[in-house]
C-alpha cells in the first residue's frame, strides 16, 4: 500500500548526519509513487552537520542551550573517508576530482551538506529548535512533543505517528573526579570543550583516557608544539610506539597542586589536565520508559537491529552505536527505519526482535580486539543492507581498509594520515594531500583543494 504514509507526520531530532541520513532517505522514494508522509526536523543549533557544524563556544550557546558540538580546529578524519563514502553520493560526485583519504573536518562537511543540498530538504529542517520532552499516548499511539523555538522564545506541541532519535552521543561529558583536582592551578577540561592546542603550546599537557579523543588530542598537542604530553590510561594503553615528546602512564591516583601521582609511583608536574574520558548517552527530553540506557558500545541493548526500541518500535533511534562506520552506517540505518515508517519492511514479534537482540548481545560480549569489533559492525552493516535497497556497497572491502587502518596509526601515529585508500564505491585511488600531515597547520577547505587544481579533472562516467 503506497499510501499507508498518507497523513502521518515523522518527527526527526537532529540534523547531524544521522537525521539528515533519514532525511535523504525519504527523499530517495519519493519519485517511486509513494505517498510521504510530513516530515519536522528538530534541531537545536542554526545550522545543520552535527558535530561537523563546528562551534567556536563551549558551555552554553547564545540562547543558554549546552552547546552540542565537541570537534576543534585542526581536526582531520581520523579514520579513511573511503570508509564512510555514501554509496549513493561518492566523493568524486561532489569533489570531481580525487581528494585524500584523511581530509579536514570543513571538506567532510562540505561533503554531507552536498547531497542534502540536492534535494530542498532544508525546508524540513527547524533549525534554532531544541526539543524539550517527549510522551507517548497508548490510546492515540501518537507522540506529544514539546519544542523551544528559541529565537522567539516560544514553547509549543507536536503531534507525531513516529519519532527518531538523532540526536548524537558524543556531547555530553563523562567528567570523572581525582582527589586533589579541585586544587589543581591550571587549566582543566574535558574534550567536548578543547578547541584546538593553540593554548597548551610549551605546556605540560596531561591528557586522562585511552581511547580516540585521548589519541588525536594527544597527537594534535604534540604536533602544534606542546612541551610534553603524557596519556594515563585506567584499563588498557594505546601501547604504539609513541614519538619522543608523547608518554603513556597508567591512571593518576591523585592531584596535590599542579602535581599528578600515578598508580605506578611516578609524579610529574603538569600545566593542563585534559579529561579525554567519553561521553554520555544523554536523552533529557526523553521520560524513563522511552529512554535508551547504555554505555558507549557496538550494540546497545533494547535496540532491535540496533535502531528500533523493541518495546516501542515507532520510536527509532539512529546512530547510538560506538562508531567505526559512520556516515554509510546512518545511511544503512535510515533506509530500513523508512521502511518499516512506510509500510514496507514488517518486523517481527517483540519476542523474536528481543532474541535477534540477545544473538548480537552475546557476540558483542565475546569480542576482544579491535579487529574483532569491526568484523562485528562490519556484520551488522551487511544484515541491515540486506533489508533495504539501500545501494550495496562492498562491506568486506572496507572492513579490510579499517584493519589496515588500524595497523598504520600503529606503525606510526603521526604519518598514518599521508597513506591513501580506493573507494569501494567508484573505484578511485584518493589522492596524495601536497603536503604531509604533520607538516600541514592549515585545515581550510580552501587550503585543501588548492594545488589538486592542477590534477586532471575526473572523467565523466
Ligand atoms: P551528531 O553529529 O552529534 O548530531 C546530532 C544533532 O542533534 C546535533 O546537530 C544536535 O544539535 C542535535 N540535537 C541534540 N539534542 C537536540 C535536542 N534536544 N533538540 C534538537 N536537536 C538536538 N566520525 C567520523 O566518521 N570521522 C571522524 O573523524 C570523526 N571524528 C570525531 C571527532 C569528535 C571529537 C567527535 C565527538 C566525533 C567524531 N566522529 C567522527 C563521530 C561523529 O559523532 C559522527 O561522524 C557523526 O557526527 C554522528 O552523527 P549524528 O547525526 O548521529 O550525531
Ligand atoms: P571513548 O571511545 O568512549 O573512550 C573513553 C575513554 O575514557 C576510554 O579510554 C576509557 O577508558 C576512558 N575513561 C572513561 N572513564 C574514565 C575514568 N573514570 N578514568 C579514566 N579513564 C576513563 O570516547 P572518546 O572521546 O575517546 O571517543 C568518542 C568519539 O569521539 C569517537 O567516535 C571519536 O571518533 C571521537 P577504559 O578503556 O574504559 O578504561
Amino acid at each position: 500500500n503506497k499510501n499507508v504514509m498518507k497523513n502521518k507526520r515523522v518527527g526527526i531530532i537532529g540534523a547531524g548526519p544521522s537525521g539528515l541520513a533519514q532525511i535523504r532517505a525519504f527523499e530517495a522514494l519519493k519519485n517511486q509513487g509513494y505517498a510521504m508522509p510530513e516530515i519536522i526536523c528538530f534541531e537545536k543549533q542554526e545550522n545543520w552537520g552535527g558535530m561537523w557544524n563546528y562551534s567556536w563556544r563551549t558551555g552554553v550557546g547564545k540562547y543558554g542551550e549546552p552547546i552540542h558540538g565537541s570537534m576543534y580546529k585542526y581536526l582531520w578524519s581520523n579514520g579513511p573517508k573511503e570508509c564512510l563514502e555514501f554509496s549513493d553520493y561518492s566523493f568524486d560526485e561532489h569533489f570531481k576530482k580525487p581528494i585524500s583519504s584523511y581530509p579536514p573536518r570543513p571538506v567532510l562537511f562540505d561533503y554531507i551538506q552536498g547531497r542534502i543540498k540536492k534535494s530542498n530538504a532544508r525546508e524540513y529542517i527547524r533549525f534554532d529548535t531544541t526539543v524539550r520532552w517527549v510522551s507517548f499516548d497508548e490510546e492515540t499511539q501518537k507522540f506529544s512533543v514539546v519544542l523551544d523555538d528559541l529565537k522567539i522564545d516560544k514553547t509549543y506541541t507536536e503531534e507525531l505517528d513516529f519519532l527518531v532519535v538523532a540526536s548524537g552521543h558524543f556531547s555530553t561529558p563523562n567528567m570523572p573526579y581525582f582527589k586533589g583536582i579541585e586544587n589543581f592551578p591550571g587549566t582543566v577540561m574535558h574534550a567536548h570543550d578543547f578547541r584546538g592546542a593553540d593554548q597548551f603550546i610549551d605546556r605540560n599537557v596531561l591528557i586522562i583516557g585511552s581511547s580516540y579523543s585521548a589519541e588525536d588530542i594527544g597527537v594534535q598537542c604534540y604536533k602544534h608544539g606542546s612541551k610534553s604530553v603524557t596519556l594515563s590510561y585506567r584499563s588498557n594503553p594505546i601501547g604504539i610506539d609513541w614519538p619522543q615528546g608523547i608518554k603513556e602512564l597508567p591512571l593518576v591516583t591523585h592531584f596535590e597542586d599542579d602535581t599528578a601521582f600515578f598508580k605506578d609511583g611516578t609524579t610529574e608536574k603538569y600545566d593542563a589536565v585534559i579529561m579525554c574520558t567519553g561521553y554520555r548517552h544523554k536523552f533529557p527530553f526523553l521520560p524513563d520508559e522511552l529512554r535508551l540506557k547504555t554505555k558507549n558500545n557496538l550494540f546497545p541493548d533494547h535496540l532491535y537491529k540496533g535502531i528500533f526500541f523493541n518495546q516501542l518500535p515507532q520510536l527509532i533511534y539512529l546512530g547510538m552505536q560506538d562508531q567505526y562506520y559512520t556516515f554509510n552506517m546512518f545511511d544503512a540505518q535510515a533506509w530500513v527505519a523508512r521502511d518499516f515508517m512506510m509500510g514496507r519492511l514488517a518486523l517481527p514479534s517483540e519476542a523474536a526482535r528481543r532474541f535477534d537482540m540477545d544473538r548480537w548481545l552475546k557476540k558483542n560480549n565475546e569480542l576482544e580486539s579491535s579487529i574483532d569489533n569491526v568484523d562485528f559492525q562490519s556484520d551488522y552493516i551487511k544484515d541491515l543492507l540486506a533489508l533495504s535497497d539501500y545501494p550495496h556497497f562492498s562491506v568486506d572491502k572496507v572492513a579490510e581498509m579499517f584493519k589496515e587502518w588500524l595497523l598504520d596509526k600503529e606503525e606510526d601515529i603521526l604519518t598514518y594520515r599521508d597513506k591513501t585508500y580506493q573507494s569501494v564505491v567508484t573505484g578511485t585511488m584518493a589522492a596524495q594531500h601536497h603536503t604531509d600531515w604533520m607538516d600541514e597547520l592549515d585545515d581550510s577547505k580552501e587550503r585543501y583543494l588548492y594545488a589538486a587544481e592542477e590534477e586532471e579533472l575526473i572523467p565523466e562516467r
